[in-house]
């Protein structure tokens, strides 16, 4: 099957389980699980979630035993996108082609529909009665790692309250608030599937440069993308005024190292040793994507 019908089919696998996460039971509270559904269930790529399948069953793993992870981290990543576009933060009136969920649901309900997303993503990992509790346990704490300080949410303290001048401290806040999410996806996979070190520091090494990539290429659609295609408004970055990839390196730099990344994530998965075909293929379109 070619790359687009592979990532459909997992995409659809993904959205039927998502779906069932958040049901609407009549209860006073309900408003939350409907603003929850509003953000997850539409719109996203599901880069994160497929990730994590397919590192799974690279190291061994049947893929049905994984969907609880790959569901959690898909909710975790539609979390700070609520909480991204919040007034208090970027302030972004659109997102997934859609209204943001503050714009939708209020900001009170949007607060809570992320910590909401949060909350019960680390519940279903929990609950996965299908893979042994010990690679459960490291995998949820290398998760809880790469969401909080020392990941995605130290990478955005870093966006929000630091001055960044110089390319190190760009790169490690790229490195903290994109990357780390989605190194949790194929580390966590290559965890539950019980690989060894070797495989978790290759997979650690792939996600960076895939992670670096995929965001030198958001800071290059932000800048020059379409906004009908993108599901938001562009010119976010400079609108509140954001060092990025292309306002420091300069659009042609940026671009190069993008494929510079791209290529060596696509060596590091030569040494798996499996195959890395839909892998490779998703790296690669992942360069070239235009939302
Ligand atoms: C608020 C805790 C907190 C963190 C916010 C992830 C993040 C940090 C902010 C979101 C905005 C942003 C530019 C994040 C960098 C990662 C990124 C490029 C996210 C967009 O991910 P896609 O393209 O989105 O996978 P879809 O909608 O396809 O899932």
């Amino acid at each position: 099957m070619m790359i687009d019908g592979i990532l459909r089919e997992y995409k659809l696998k993904i959205d039927s389980r998502l779906d069932i996460i958040f049901p609407i039971t009549g209860q006073p509270y309900d408003t939350v699980s409907e603003a929850s559904r509003y953000s997850l269930l539409e719109g996203g790529k599901r880069i994160r979630p497929i990730l994590l399948l397919e590192f799974y069953k690279l190291c061994g793993g049947n893929d049905d035993c994984a969907y609880n992870f790959a569901c959690a981290l898909e909710m975790i990543h539609t979390y700070s996108l609520i909480h991204d576009d919040l007034p208090c933060m970027d302030n972004d009136d659109m997102r997934r082609g859609k209204p943001s969920c503050h714009i939708a649901y209020g900001e009170s309900m949007a607060l809570l529909a992320g910590d909401n997303l949060l909350t019960e993503a680390f519940k279903i990992c929990a609950k996965t009665q299908s893979i042994p509790a010990e690679r459960v346990n490291k995998a949820i704490a290398y998760l809880a790692s790469a969401a909080g300080t020392t990941g995605m949410i130290g990478g955005q303290v870093i966006d929000t309250s630091v001055k960044i001048d110089n390319e190190q401290l760009l790169f490690t806040m790229y490195s903290l608030k994109t990357c780390a999410l989605i190194r949790a996806a194929a580390v966590c996979g290559v965890i539950l599937a019980g690989g060894d070190d070797k495989k978790i520091s290759l997979a650690e090494s792939y996600a960076e440069n895939l992670g670096i990539a995929f965001q030198i290429i958001d800071d290059l659609l932000d800048s020059e993308g379409e906004a009908s295609i993108i599901g938001k408004p562009t010119g976010s970055d400079s609108k509140n005024d954001k060092v990025t990839s292309v306002t420091l390196l300069g659009r042609e730099r940026a671009l190069s190292m993008a494929s510079d990344m791209t290529n060596g994530a696509i060596e590091i998965l030569d040494q798996f040793g499996g195959d890395v075909e839909v892998l490779k293929e998703l790296t690669k379109l992942l360069l070239k994507r235009d939302r």
